[in-house]
């Protein structure tokens, strides 16, 4: 735990709240003894006992939550393994395992609910009140049974339930960017969770407890290291290490994916060449699938970054990214494996617009890769900012299956310390109108495979699991975590019905603390928006680590520079991407080319990503540019103040430890939107050469001081001196 120690011994000393100490580690799985007498007494009068017939590790994995779920909340044992149905018992299996449900008229209902769906309802069995939990396979039954704990952690109904799911996505994953060295590439929560020095020998009870929050949310698939690749993973000893966390994973319905490194032929096959067309290299490929596949049956397949960032790809040998995913593909076809392609691309040659190139590069590749190749497309055409324009790849490539990439990490959004709730952006982006097949061509229904038919879909996220004791680094970046997984499986889920949840489990029922702390959460996307980058600005972050400003950078490459993105000058800011620019609006749909490239219509929130707007110039609010910033800048600081207050509200309903770790956290944020804001309005200040308006909070320092702000470490969470 982090700098809370203070904060949460004065809370102590204060008897500010007398609950048990937590920290964290149970995610929304705490099961903690309801306290609402009439509630527990009505639950335990509906549940009596636990029948789960069948014995496979996934109904195992089904009873033991159930069991220790009950436990919890009841605050005493329920009976179990009956072999018929008693009044009060809660049945769970499928039709294949348990007698009691194949002998149920659900047949039909549950065919419909798929390999993963599940059924619970209240029935009456030979005079016995029974509720069932079903799937078809022996998943679906236990993402049911945390489905139905959930009802309970949040206080649902259980009189006469009747719940039937199934996701609309298949593959529903996590993205790792962890090395071998255990460090995390863009990680703010500790170490990477797999011990590779201790495997295949010693296994983690973490494993378990990530499969366990995992599948709680459906999650069903996980690539476990990095895509900036180490050949390494690919060795006999490490497909032994990765064998044994698939083995763990296995039962809690999850398939284990790798990170494949283009140049293996080479760096580990003795070849001369990776060229995807030649016939060693094929060769190589199909051995290693093989030998991967005798390890782990069920192996997913490969997440591939190539050409991208100095990683190898087939550009390398003039091949293209289809030449080279199709190679893959051939390697992993005997297997029902998966290639991943990312179109993150982001080569050495840029111009004239960096957010242009994934489109360039992959339109004209739709139709050329094979059955088993995806490719998966970042949130956003440029790369996990706390705003952009969705990606106009989606709806752009009808043949090829896109997968949607989002990030959880908060690489820019202030990593482990500053409370963002993405649940807000996922909503945003998922139900943004790509016009594709005309209105109501959502990104949601193109991942889900309805605006054309792909044969088969996915999502993934650049996870924050690491080895803090929270998992995430911050209590609030679990409901990240959380979000993410509910709002893969329904895609259409209401990000504050997915946080009304989260905090029902992670902090209380009281109906006060989670209106409060869901206000905190709701505004929090918005807040960030505002006090880093607001009116559509991107990028603006300082250089590497991505932590604090840095509009000023000039020096390096320049499509990884600040001033590339925002272009300020004495005339105004914002780029110009429209016909008079790079044209880079004609990459969507009409609907939407027309709507961003018109002054007109285009949205204030996306503003300056589209267009070059004189300082003066009035918006849509009637006050100028530079006023407009001047108050979303600030908008963005009251709100992190607004949220402080909300989170002191809730002081006495949630315990010492979790509650003085958030207040300290937040008081960060809030001296970190005053940095964010400061440097950047005296920065343009420079240019505009108009003052902040009197009614306003003056920069505390001027513009040298924070440009000298030095912020060690590079890639990991950086530490700032003497910031505001
Ligand atoms: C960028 C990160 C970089 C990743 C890259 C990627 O800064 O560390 O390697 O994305 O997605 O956001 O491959």
């Amino acid at each position: 735990m982090k700098k809370v120690l203070l904060a949460a011994c004065l809370l102590v000393a204060t008897g500010a709240s007398t609950l048990r100490a937590e920290d964290g580690y149970d995610l929304w799985l705490r099961y903690r003894l309801i306290t609402d007498a009439p509630l527990l007494a009505r639950y335990k009068a509906a549940v009596t006992g636990l029948v789960v017939e069948g014995d496979s590790p996934t109904l195992r994995a089904a009873r033991d939550e159930m069991t220790r779920g009950l436990k919890g909340l009841f605050g005493a044992d329920v009976a179990a393994d009956a072999k018929v149905a008693r009044d009060g018992d809660v049945i769970i299996g499928t039709a294949a395992s348990s007698k009691i449900i194949s002998g149920l008229p659900l047949a039909k209902e549950l065919k419909a609910l798929g390999k993963e769906g599940y059924l619970i309802r209240a029935v009456t069995i030979g005079g016995k009140k029974v509720i069932v939990v079903a799937g078809n396979e022996d998943v679906g039954a236990l993402y049911g049974s945390f489905a139905l704990l959930r009802q309970m952690q949040t206080h649902g109904s259980l009189a006469s339930i009747s719940l039937t799911s199934s996701p609309k996505i298949q593959v529903r994953m996590l993205d790792h960017w962890d090395n071998l060295d255990r460090s995390v590439e863009r990680g703010y929560a500790g170490k990477s969770l797999w011990e590779w020095s201790e495997l295949p020998g010693s296994i983690s009870n973490r494993y378990r407890d990530y499969a366990r929050a995992n599948a709680s949310i459906g999650i069903n698939a996980a690539a476990l290291t990095n895509v900036n690749a180490n050949v390494k993973m690919l060795t006999p000893e490490y497909i032994a290490n990765v064998a044994a966390i698939a083995g763990e994973l296995r039962p809690y319905g999850m398939k284990v994916f790798l990170s494949a490194k283009f140049s293996a032929p080479i760096d580990l096959g003795g070849l001369k060449t990776a060229d995807p067309l030649d016939a060693d290299v094929k060769a190589f490929w199909a051995r290693k699938a093989d030998e991967i596949y005798a390890a782990i049956p069920d192996f997913g397949g490969f997440l591939v970054k190539a050409n991208s960032e100095g990683q190898p790809g087939p550009q390398d040998y003039k091949r293209s990214h289809a030449e080279g995913a199709n190679m893959f593909a051939d390697a992993l076809a005997p297997h029902n494996g998966l290639v991943i392609w990312r179109a993150f691309v982001y080569g050495g040659n840029t111009a004239p617009d960096r957010v242009k190139q994934a489109y360039d590069e992959f339109k004209p590749l739709d139709g050329q890769f094979k059955s088993n190749v995806v490719v998966q497309v970042k949130n956003g055409p440029l790369d996990f900012q706390p705003r952009e324009p969705f990606s106009p790849l989606f709806g752009a490539m009808p043949k090829t299956p896109l997968f949607m990439e989002f990030q959880v990490t908060k690489e820019y959004l202030g990593q482990d310390t500053h409370l963002v709730y993405l649940g807000a952006e996922f909503e945003e982006v998922l139900r943004a109108d790509t016009y594709a097949k005309g209105k109501g061509s959502t990104v949601a229904k193109v991942i889900e495979g309805s605006v054309d038919p792909y044969r088969i879909t996915g999502i993934a996220v650049i996870a924050t699991v690491g080895t803090d004791t929270n998992w995430t680094g911050s209590q609030f970046n679990q409901a990240n975590w959380y979000a993410y997984g509910r709002m893969a499986w329904d895609p259409m889920a209401k990000s504050s019905s997915v946080a009304d949840e989260w905090i029902r489990m992670t902090f209380s029922n009281d109906p006060r603390v989670v209106a409060g702390i869901e206000h905190i959460m709701m505004v929090s996307r918005e807040a960030v928006v505002n006090y880093m980058t607001p009116l559509g600005l991107v990028h603006i972050m300082a250089t590497g680590h991505h932590y604090g400003p840095g509009p000023w950078v000039r020096q390096g490459r320049p499509d990884q520079t600040p001033y590339y993105y925002h272009r300020a000058d004495s005339l105004g800011m914002g780029f110009d991407r429209t016909k008079t620019g790079t044209n880079g609006v004609e990459q969507y749909f009409p609907e939407v080319r027309d709507r961003y490239a018109s002054r007109k219509t285009v949205p204030d929130s996306v503003l300056l990503f589209f267009h070059r707007v004189g300082w003066t110039e009035k918006l849509a609010s009637g006050r100028t540019m530079w006023d407009e910033l001047v108050y979303r800048y600030n908008m963005g600081v009251d709100s992190v103040r607004s949220m402080q207050k909300g989170w002191d509200k809730v002081e006495s309903a949630i315990d010492a430890e979790r509650f003085g770790e958030v207040k300290s956290f937040l008081a960060i944020q809030e001296k970190e939107a005053r940095w964010w804001r400061d440097a950047a309005l005296s920065y343009y200040q420079t240019f505009s050469k108009l003052p902040i308006p009197a009614q306003y909070e003056q920069p505390a320092h001027p513009l040298t001081y924070y440009q000298t702000i030095r912020c060690p470490q590079n890639r990991n969470k950086p530490r700032c001196d003497a910031v505001p």
